[in-house]
């Protein structure tokens, strides 16, 4: 297990590293919103969930996918708007989409996935499944009022979701302190009768204690749950915008031992000594590589097949 998790975050890691280096040398186009530094969360959450339960994601939203749905080539392809990527080429970066497991799209309206997972969790229990429903979000998206309706309905009706906050201190170019009136997002949880806890978003061990205990309060019939995970974006907020973050506060986090990697590395060294390392690192790269040689060979949708697939008949 420890490996498979820690491959899992050195797979989404690699593989944002790659695409900011295309999309830099102008290989695809459109808005891309990296995840790096936030690997644990994704990874954490759907390490507790199978392909019945429901994922809905962000703009920033290529490590859920690749956490829920260990597709990569349907990911790199999706970039590129090839017809082999997970959405047909039709979605790109935040429109990334995969039913079949789960995966139930990105979202470029912040807070609009939240009242997407609201329905798919009272879809779950209307027919009686064991379905969990669960969102990601940025503490920015909590200020929206989706989060607060939907939590309000979620609560009030007792649905399986579980709410993830990834509270990485920015909603674009401001810092949370001039967002969000209390930094603490437990306490909106608490405001509904909502049980919550509040964890270090970038230690995989404490998420994933955090997820056990959120999915198994949700599938056990005891309406929802929110966890709020404290992180920080590494990476500019998207790959057109400039970022002018304190230097300091950007080497505070850029220290090896807030990184989730180095972190979960740390807590397992035997597991994980450097040869460990060094052999996950060359097959994921491989992996990646492989995915974009099948991404850049496959073709461009074409309009015929759109206009048959979409046309109102
Ligand atoms: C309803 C809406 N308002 C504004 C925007 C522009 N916008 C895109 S991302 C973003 C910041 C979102 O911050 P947060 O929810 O904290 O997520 P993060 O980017 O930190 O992951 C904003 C304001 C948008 N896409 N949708």
């Amino acid at each position: 297990m420890i490996k498979k998790y820690y491959k899992r975050m050195l797979t989404i890691r690699y593989f944002e590293e790659r695409i900011k280096q295309m999309y830099r040398g102008g290989e695809f186009f459109g808005a891309i919103h990296l995840y790096i530094g936030q690997e644990a969360i994704a990874v954490g959450l759907c390490s507790q969930l199978s392909d019945n339960d429901y994922v809905f994601s962000t703009h920033r939203g290529h490590g859920h996918y690749l956490a829920k749905t260990h597709d990569t080539k349907g990911a790199i392809a999706e970039l590129f708007g090839k017809e082999t990527g997970c959405s047909h080429g039709y979605g790109g970066s935040m429109h990334m989409f995969n039913p079949l497991k789960g995966f139930m799209g990105g979202n470029g309206i912040v807070g609009g996935g939240i009242p997407l997972a609201l329905g798919a969790a009272f879809s779950a229990q209307y027919r009686g499944t064991n379905e969990v429903s669960v969102v990601f979000f940025g503490e920015g998206a909590s200020n929206q009022g989706t989060f607060h309706e939907s939590l309000n309905l979620a609560a009030l009706k007792k649905l399986p979701l579980i709410a993830v906050c990834e509270n990485n201190r920015y909603a674009a170019t401001t810092p949370v302190a001039l967002s969000t009136s209390d930094e603490d997002i437990t306490k909106r949880a608490d405001a509904y009768g909502i049980k919550s806890l509040s964890v270090n978003g970038n230690d995989l061990t404490e998420v994933i204690a955090a997820a056990k205990k959120a999915v198994k309060h949700v599938r056990s019939g005891n309406g929802p749950f929110l966890l709020d995970c404290k992180t920080y974006r590494v990476e500019p907020h998207c790959g057109i915008i400039a970022d002018k973050r304190p230097e300091d506060e950007l080497a505070q986090w850029q220290k090896p031992e807030n990184d989730p990697l180095n972190c979960y590395q740390a807590q397992h060294p035997k597991e994980l000594n450097s040869a460990t390392v060094a052999a996950l690192e060359t097959d994921v790269k491989y992996e990646i590589e492989e995915a974009v040689e099948f991404a850049r060979a496959s073709s461009f949708p074409k309009v015929e097949n759109f206009i048959k697939e979409f046309a109102v008949q």
